[in-house]
């Protein structure tokens, strides 16, 4: 490693002068330009639901759903104050819709992906077909489509939103628009997408010509219940227990072409060799208490918690009951420019 260069008074006056013509010298950032590793500004962090939960009430009888157009209470990661961002590129928040409102239909480039933390009866809209929400269902918005969610049940319903909007906005590549109509106009029945791509079949002829999943609802059941039958052969994976990708079945690739979806079992007792990637990593509770060192530090978690591994950050998981945990990440841009790795230690 070569010591950074000295800055003497004959740098400085140049630095100065060709700072007045639009240059600055590289080899005053190089090192912290080109990392020998990535060194993520994200920290490790934990959102305790218990603890958010009043706040995300509270914030229901400040404004309505309407008046916010999506009611949501972001989850900031401490290393990216100011920046709406829980890693590096994706966001997250926790959104609530109360009985009876409407969070109105609009549409943007960015996707997200709903996945359902407490409530039952709630619906989103998509392209015309309606979906409703159970806990632990993965539910997709592709980008720029429109979409409204509503709340037809008597309680209210909180889900974690995640979007791609920190990489968006990097890329310079936002566009939105608000629909006339508050509602969209429902031209499918319900579950209609599910029948007609998430059966293992497909319709005769079908073309792809978006890169996200046409099935817009993963159910929990369905997901669950495919966990607690594979669980009987394994086999299990040291680092992640059984780990499964959500996948777009008209491509085989991953549901959504921004963010990877898992969901994985860890079994009671199960405890995780070390562990590190490149992608900043996104994971929700769904069932059973653990927790999760990351980097050093220990994070005890139990259902409906939220917390984040940043990029190469050497994270082990432990649990000490049954638990399912959902994830999701930005691995598939990562994998589709060749930049993904992983690192996993015995
Ligand atoms: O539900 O469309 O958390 O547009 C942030 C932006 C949710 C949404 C968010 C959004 C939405």
């Amino acid at each position: 490693m070569t010591a950074a260069p000295k800055l003497t008074n004959a740098r400085a006056d140049f630095y100065a002068r060709i700072g007045e013509h639009g240059m600055t010298p590289l080899w005053e950032v190089l090192k912290g330009l080109i990392t020998p590793e990535p060194r993520s500004p994200a920290l490790p962090a934990l959102w305790r639901y218990d603890e958010v939960r009043p706040y995300i009430l509270e914030a229901g009888e400040l404004i309505t759903a309407k008046e916010a157009e999506r009611r949501v209470l972001i989850l900031e990661n401490p290393g990216l104050k100011g920046r709406s961002s829980i890693t590096h590129t994706l966001y997250a928040g926790l959104q609530l819709i109360l009985p009876g409102e409407v969070a109105p239909a609009h549409r943007h480039t960015q996707t997200a992906l709903r996945f359902v933390v407490e409530g039952e009866g709630a619906y989103t809209a998509v392209d015309g077909e309606r979906t409703t929400m159970r806990p632990g269902d993965f539910v997709i918005t592709p980008s720029w489509t429109w979409h409204d969610h509503g709340n037809d049940s008597d309680r209210p319903m909180v889900w974690m939103d995640g979007l791609d909007i920190p990489l968006v906005q990097f890329l310079d590549a936002s566009f939105s628009e608000h629909a006339k109509e508050d509602t969209q106009q429902v031209s499918k029945p319900e579950g209609d997408a599910l029948a007609r791509y998430g059966q293992g079949l497909l319709p005769v002829g079908h073309r792809t010509t978006t890169p996200t999943s046409p099935i817009f609802n993963y159910p929990y059941a369905r997901t669950r219940e495919a966990l607690e039958t594979m669980r009987r052969a394994g086999p299990w994976d040291p680092h992640h227990g059984l780990k499964m990708k959500y996948v777009n079945p008209a491509t085989g690739g991953w549901a959504i072409p921004t963010m990877a979806t898992c969901m994985q079992l860890l079994p009671k007792g199960f405890s995780g060799s070390p562990y590190r990637s490149t992608d900043g990593t996104v994971f929700s509770v769904v069932e059973g208490k653990g927790h999760t060192t990351i980097g050093g530090q220990r994070f005890d978690w139990a259902p409906r918690d939220i917390f984040i591994v940043p990029s190469w950050v050497e994270h082990t998981h432990h649990a000490d009951e049954d638990a399912v945990v959902f994830s999701f990440s930005d691995r598939p841009v990562q994998e589709a420019v060749g930049l993904w790795r992983e690192r996993r230690s015995a």
